[in-house]
């Protein structure tokens, strides 16, 4: 199944996954350093499981994609996403390192971009994350921008998310986005929605109102030959969301924290959620959970429709 003959011999397909594939019922990709990286455990352990339970639930299979002792699982058993879910120095895995990763039999989590990448050479056309990486705030002098953005104008996936995290430059990141040829979706509503809120002061660029819209969307770029994947932005249900208007503080407080501490590169995405986290006395938790649940629920409606 892996569309790189070499790639099968580094990637377990889990038997159901491969199933499913086979007789081309609905699978749907989920990341794993929102496990590893974006929530404490046993929240994120939690979450993983119910998630999988939601895109069950909605008729399709998923499949947790991570990097397991060097072997790049597709669909994890119980036992290997509770594991790890309490793994400690974990990598966090993208393009850049996910290779590195196999070859030192190493275990991590893999980002937006891995997952992509993973799926991909499993022939899985939809993943459910949070929110994607992007062009963090200051990176006109830090250059910090996320490689998941590289990754969807190149990788025929799509992505379901619910916008780009407000920790982010969301205009640099929709600006980026259109640069690279990425249509950015959002899902029943003509703002792009901003992860913790279902807001932000940012039009969406395109809009679709249904699974079946996305799903005949995503087949005409690939009729038409436009090489990569798509982002959806589903906005946070209204009883999870917190308001922009209360986010604002927290993560501006955030922001002088990380340049207190002089955090860069890969642990800037995770500090930042986790002082989130204590910042919102764990609310920001709740609604990133929520959020989740709710892009995989409308993942499984795509590839249902697909
Ligand atoms: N969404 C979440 N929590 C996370 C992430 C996304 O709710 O932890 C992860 C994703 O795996 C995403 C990564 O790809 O953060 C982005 O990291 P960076 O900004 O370093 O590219
Ligand atoms: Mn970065």
């Amino acid at each position: 199944m892996p569309q790189l003959e070499t790639a099968r011999r580094h990637i377990d397909v889990a038997p159901e996954v491969q199933e499913a594939l086979a007789a081309n019922r609905p699978v749907v990709a989920l990341e794993s350093t929102i496990i590893t990286h974006g929530m404490p455990y046993p929240q994120n352990d939690e979450m993983a499981g119910r998630v999988e339970e939601i895109v069950r639930e909605e008729g399709a299979v998923p499949a947790t994609i991570a990097v397991i002792d060097g072997r790049l699982k597709v669909g994890l058993t119980r036992e290997e996403r509770q594991a790890l879910a309490q793994a400690s120095g974990a990598m966090k895995l993208s393009r850049a390192d996910l290779a590195f990763a196999v070859a030192q039999r190493r275990t991590g989590g893999t980002t937006v971009a891995a997952t992509m990448i993973a799926a991909h050479l499993a022939g899985i056309q939809v993943f459910a994350t949070g929110g994607i990486g992007g062009v963090h705030m200051g990176a006109e002098t830090s250059f910090d921008i996320s490689a998941d953005l590289d990754e969807l104008s190149r990788t025929p996936v799509i992505v379901v998310s619910a916008g780009a995290k407000a920790i982010l430059d969301i205009e640099k990141t929709l600006e980026v986005l259109e640069t690279r040829g990425v249509p950015v979706v959002a899902y029943g509503t003509d703002v792009m929605p901003a992860f913790w809120s279902r807001t932000s002061p940012f039009a969406a660029p395109l809009r679709l109102d249904s699974a079946a819209d996305i799903a005949s969307f995503h087949r005409t770029r690939a009729d038409l030959g436009i090489v990569g994947g798509m982002l959806i932005a589903n906005p946070v249900p209204e009883a999870a969301e917190i308001p922009a208007s209360v986010m604002q503080g927290h993560i501006a407080a955030a922001q002088q924290n990380l340049v207190r501490d002089g955090v860069t590169g890969k642990a800037v995405t995770p500090t930042l959620l986790a002082n989130i986290l204590e910042l919102t006395s764990g609310a920001s938790l709740a609604t990133n959970i929520a959020l989740v649940e709710n892009n995989a629920r409308l993942a499984a409606r795509i590839a249902g429709a697909l």
